[in-house]
């Protein structure tokens, strides 16, 4: 928003307006036509008595979902944490999508909205939550006018209530894509991430049990139930199994949303994606946005899912996976993802403030200082509050073991 502090109240309302009105609205599937093809009918009947919350939440554990906004945390358990607490309770959203690199979210919101809008719909079913906060990143107007006039149809549809799905926009702060920065700023305050336990299960919005999901991991709820746990049970690669929606970019010919088997190796994301750009030489990639730092062309066989890159310091998180060639600089990688950090540490902490402002000096230097960068990366992955500045180090160590000859 940076355009709009300098200009005056009329080009501030003219800004505005041409952002909030006219945003190019891809082709997507609406209201009418999601009901046409059987939409709605399961939570229908999920609020008829269909099925319990518990077996609901059995399919969505028998399916093998895991939180798909970075952390993987198993989806269906988290309902029953929320559900052990006494109500009111709330949902929470997190479609902040703030990682770079990451833009699946976006893809299926502007595709299939009311997926991920059924899926919250289960989700508050399944944990009586009162309310449902949808934090949805700023940066993505049309997604924002989709949603609006799409909540306006559930309305008037009377499949909820008014003002049921309280969507909020985030201001375009990395940090509160965060659980409980995210917390705060719906709350009305500044995104600073809370110490933890408790949990958001137990102490949430308004200080009650809020269940937090990202925007996918409600799309595949809603096909769980609708289409059963053997959408993602049933896919089997390289001994792992089920769908993940990765964000391919980087040096490849064709970048986008790759849906592709959880054990895709890099190898086969890049053949997804029409091969390197010609004249390109595969070297390096972020497996899971910059927190999961950088890794060499030599480790090409790893199947790109939870748990699989913890033995090489890395996490496939939110999938976000940047390829780089011949022509790029891991250096000069690293760099930039410290220098974001840096920009968008909230300040809180110490450890993650002050350090990721040094470790940005001490990598401009001609020669990395190696055993000064490691004392300083464990330090701030001790002793930060949460995951930005646990997670900032790794591009730097990434670096450091594997492209020790750049820096
Ligand atoms: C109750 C317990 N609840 C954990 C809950 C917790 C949260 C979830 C995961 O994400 C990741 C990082 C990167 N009782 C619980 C409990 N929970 N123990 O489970 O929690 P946690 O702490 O493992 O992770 P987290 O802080 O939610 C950190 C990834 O996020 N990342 C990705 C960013 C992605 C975007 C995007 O664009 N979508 O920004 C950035 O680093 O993989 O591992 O709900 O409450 N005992
Ligand atoms: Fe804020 Fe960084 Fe501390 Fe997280 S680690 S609370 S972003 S200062």
């Amino acid at each position: 928003h940076n355009h709009i502090d300098a200009a005056t109240p009329a080009k501030v309302k003219a800004a505005i307006t041409a952002n909030d009105v006219y945003p190019h609205i891809p082709d997507y599937q609406n209201l009418a036509a999601y009901t046409a093809r059987g939409g709605y009918v399961e939570l229908t009947d999920l609020r008829g008595g269909a099925r319990s919350p518990e077996e609901v939440q059995q399919t969505v554990l028998e399916s093998g979902l895991r939180g798909l906004g970075g952390a993987g945390f198993p989806s269906g358990r988290k309902w029953s944490f929320v559900r052990s607490y006494e109500g009111p309770r709330y949902l929470a959203v997190n479609g902040d999508e703030g990682e770079p690199g990451t833009f699946k979210d976006r893809y299926f919101l502007e595709r299939t909205p009311h997926l991920f809008l059924e899926g919250a719909l289960i989700a508050a079913w399944a944990v009586e939550a009162e309310r449902i906060f949808v934090y949805m990143r700023d940066e993505y107007p049309a997604v924002l006018e989709i949603l609006r006039r799409e909540i306006a149809a559930l309305e008037k549809a009377r499949l909820i209530e008014p003002g049921y799905i309280d969507l909020r926009r985030g201001a375009g702060a990395y940090i509160c894509g965060e659980e409980s920065a995210m917390i705060e700023s719906i709350e009305g305050k500044r995104g600073l991430p809370r110490h933890r336990p408790p949990y958001v299960a137990e102490v949430g919005v308004f200080v009650r049990p809020t269940l937090v999901h990202n925007v996918e991991t409600l799309h595949w709820v809603a096909r769980i139930v609708r289409e059963g746990p053997e959408i993602l049970s049933s896919v089997e690669k390289n001994g792992r199994k089920g769908l993940r929606a990765y964000s391919v970019s980087g040096r490849v010919k064709e970048p986008g949303v790759k849906l592709l088997p959880a054990g895709s190796t890099i190898r086969d994301l890049i053949e997804a994606s029409g091969g390197m750009l010609d004249g390109h030489v595969f070297k390096a990639y972020q497996p899971g946005g910059p927190s999961s730092g950088l890794l060499p062309a030599a480790l090409d066989d790893v199947p790109l899912d939870f748990d699989m890159l913890q033995p090489h310091g890395s996490f496939i998180g939110s999938a976000a996976v940047v390829v780089l060639s011949d022509k790029d600089s891991a250096r000069a990688a690293a760099l930039n993802m410290l220098r974001f950090f840096e920009d968008e540490s909230c300040g809180q902490c110490t450890p993650c403030r002050v350090g990721c402002e040094k470790a940005v000096k001490l990598m401009e230097a001609d020669r990395w200082d190696g055993d000064l960068l490691e004392d300083l990366c464990q330090a701030m992955a001790d002793a930060s509050i949460c995951g930005l500045g646990q997670a900032a180090p790794n591009p730097i160590r990434s670096t450091l073991k594997h492209f020790p000859g750049e820096v």
